[in-house]
């Protein structure tokens, strides 16, 4: 596993979130990007509840994850897994062709997937119960079931997007993941498409480390620990 304490690449997490968000944080990607590319690297656990004041100063909005690498730091998830990307072919294909297909895909992922899946987790687990929620409720379904029919179309029967994985893939495959059966209705094929990501071994890797740093519930609770 590539995570050393003396590694010179450092990525933020949080030391502790609620168990529904365990898995979903966005280190994650960047965990599993450099699993991808075979890179060593360390984490620092911030608390999620008491930003250090900081902190802001490398990550505008407080948010995790934040990259360190030599002079380069880098916040958002998917600039960070671009620049990781750009290190290894197994990402971001050396044909120009083939790069710019993974980074339209991985924009796609970005900007044209992920806003209307967490607008939905909006509103369905952090405003649930809210009469603004409930009255959006149906479009914002009909806006993002629109959106997986025509990214099904374009998957058709490949495995990938393109003719193997690519970065696009991974934050296509990781913006997919929080979309949840029981609210909307998910074409078969991203179904398995998120499936076969999450079979890969680099994202079972990112996802025990992301685990495993997580202090315990017990820890936070009955020891006083920090979260
Ligand atoms: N656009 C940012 C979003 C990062 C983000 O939302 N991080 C969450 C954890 S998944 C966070 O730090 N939330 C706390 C907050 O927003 O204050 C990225 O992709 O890096």
């Amino acid at each position: 596993m590539p995570q050393k304490t003396d590694a010179p690449i450092e990525v933020t997490a949080f030391s502790w979130v609620p168990p529904f968000a365990r898995g979903h944080v966005r280190d994650l990607r960047v965990r599993w990007a450099l699993e991808e590319a075979g890179l060593d690297y360390r984490t620092r656990l911030i608390s999620a509840i008491d930003r250090p004041a900081d902190y802001y100063r490398e990550q505008p909005f407080g948010q995790v994850p934040h990259y360190r690498e030599g002079d380069v730091a880098l916040f958002e998830s998917g600039a960070i897994v671009l620049h990781i990307a750009e290190k290894d072919e197994r990402l971001m294909p050396r044909d120009p062709v083939g790069r710019a297909r993974a980074i339209t895909w991985a924009v796609a992922a970005l900007n044209s997937i992920e806003p209307g899946i967490m607008h939905l987790a909006d509103i369905d687990l952090f405003c649930a119960g809210q009469e603004w929620a409930r009255l959006r409720r149906p479009d914002a379904v009909r806006q993002v079931e629109g959106r997986l029919d025509r990214l099904a179309a374009a998957l058709g029967d490949k495995p990938w997007l393109e003719e193997r994985f690519t970065v696009g893939d991974l934050l296509m495959v990781e913006a997919l993941r929080n979309l949840s059966p029981d609210r909307l209705a998910i074409p078969d094929v991203l179904t398995a498409y998120v499936a076969r990501g999450e079979a890969r071994p680099a994202f079972k890797a990112a996802m025990a480390a992301q685990m495993a740093d997580f202090i315990s519930d017990d820890a936070v609770q009955s020891e006083g620990v920090s979260a």
